[in-house]
């Protein structure tokens, strides 16, 4: 690789990438919006560098520009850039042009990690030597130092505007519902159009057959397609009485009561972690033993807390409003709900929550950080607080037996936290201390 490079976004994709090319002798340029990005001591001196800004002779004068997921493709000087024939990728892109292990990847606006771990957990339960990585937060660049039978990776649209080949063993779209409307000023199409890259050059695609925005545009004879949903494909569920069980073909194979899964959305995650680990010709008795004992990850409708008949929940990685809904939907036969709803302002569509809150009285809604006004404009019964802290310090003194408080906030963190991991943190070490502040 001959050609002036330029890393932009030192975040951990830009790290992964530098360290990447410096192990093979090239020494790229890097650059980011941030006088302190996060892993600046990581860069050697002789790597030249430019912070603060986005510099646009270095951007315009590049050959090859490896763009973190975090920047948008349709940045203006990219756009720029692009004009002029510069060629623009991912680190998944340049992990592509370099792997020789089979992939499977896993796309969707939520469930995504849920999915790529349970598929881990099974195939390793099963011999398989795997790894997983990507969007779940281990750049992919660094997968490749490890000798694997299978990589498994979680691939977020960001990630996807960037791949032009990625070849894919099977690729997956769990559900394609609105999210990062900020980023896809031309709605949700567009951004299910950088969704089905994922097809693209993969030998078996899954999809919800339920969502017709997972539906691959075109049906290629030479691919393979195998669907799951609630209620349409191979892999369904089936309602009976109180019970819902896992169907293959309309056969009862699994009672969902029976695991340790929680929600309608989990079961769904479930069939498409199924439909995978068929193809992988997995032993169902393994792949089910593993399915009915999977824990949620944490953040994800995490128990923190039981006192005085309240539960506090931790659903921190409901970044989005179906994902908050999928929560709210879980509880709705508790007494009541403390809903902590809020953050940075995705560009939303938030009647979407209002109209299912309008339909429920047993849901008080708090809203804080950037998006509080907004949420209180079109759902007025709303209490506005700043922090999580303050919401917390007025829920604590209202809360009565059987209720529930959840942070579920329906937006990406970064206005006041790092990212939704540091939220749920915070979220956590705050309930601990309201409820035992010495
Ligand atoms: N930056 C700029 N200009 C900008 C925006 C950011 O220079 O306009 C700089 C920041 O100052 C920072 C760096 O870029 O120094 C951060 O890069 P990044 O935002 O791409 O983040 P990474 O640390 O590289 O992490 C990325 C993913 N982040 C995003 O897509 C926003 C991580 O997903 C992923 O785990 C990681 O790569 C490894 O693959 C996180 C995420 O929030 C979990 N993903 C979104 C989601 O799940 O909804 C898509």
């Amino acid at each position: 690789m001959n050609k002036k490079i330029l890393i932009i976004g030192l975040g951990l994709t830009g790290i992964s990438c530098l360290n990447f090319l410096l192990k093979k002798n090239i020494i790229p340029s890097v650059m980011d919006i941030s006088n302190y990005p996060k892993f600046i001591k990581k860069i050697p001196s002789y790597v030249p560098c430019h912070l603060g800004y986005f510099k646009k002779d270095w951007i315009l004068n590049s050959q090859l520009i490896i763009l973190s997921p975090g920047i948008s493709i349709f940045n203006n000087l990219l756009l720029e850039a692009k004009k002029k024939g510069i060629e623009i990728i991912g680190d998944i892109e340049l992990f592509a042009r370099y792997n020789k292990t089979p992939v499977i990847a896993i796309t969707g606006t939520n469930g995504k990690s849920t999915v790529t771990n349970m598929i881990g957990k099974i195939m390793k339960k099963n011999n398989f030597n795997v790894s997983i990585g990507g969007n779940i937060g281990y750049p992919v660049l660094d997968l490749l130092s490890f000798v694997r039978d299978f990589y498994i990776l979680e691939i977020s649209s960001f990630q996807l505007e960037t791949i032009k080949k990625l070849d894919v063993y099977i690729a997956v779209i769990l559900n394609i519902s609105e999210d990062h409307m900020d980023r896809y000023p031309l709605g949700i199409q567009q951004y299910r159009n950088f969704k089905l890259h994922i097809y693209k050059h993969a030998s078996i695609c899954i999809y919800n057959a339920d969502n017709i925005l997972c539906y691959p545009k075109y049906f290629k004879k030479k691919k393979k397609y195998i669907t799951f949903g609630e209620f349409s494909g191979k892999y369904t569920l089936c309602y009976n009485k109180k019970d819902v069980y896992l169907q293959i073909n309309h056969q009862k194979i699994l009672n969902f009561n029976k695991t340790k899964l929680i929600g309608i959305h989990n079961y769904l995650n479930a069939l498409a972690v199924l439909a995978v680990t068929d193809v992988l010709k997995i032993s169902k008795k393994i792949s089910l033993q593993q399915i009915s004992n999977y824990l949620n990850m944490d953040h994800i409708l995490q128990i923190i807390h039981i006192e005085n008949g309240v539960t506090w929940i931790n659903d921190s990685k409901s970044t989005n409003i179906s994902s908050t809904k999928a929560a709210l939907k879980y509880l709705h036969k508790k007494k009541r709900i403390w809903l902590l709803l809020g953050g940075y302002d995705k560009n939303c569509k938030l009647y979407l929550l209002k109209k299912y809150l309008q339909k429920k009285n047993n849901i008080n809604v708090y809203c804080f950080g950037v998006l509080r006004k907004k949420i209180l404009s079109i759902y007025p019964k709303a209490k506005i607080v700043k922090t999580i802290h303050q919401g917390i310090e007025q829920i604590i003194k209202l809360v009565e037996y059987g209720d529930v408080v959840l942070l579920s906030p329906a937006c990406s963190s970064i206005d006041q936290f790092k990212n939704f991991k540091h939220r749920g943190q915070e979220f956590v070490r705050l309930v601990k201390k309201f409820h035992n502040p010495k």
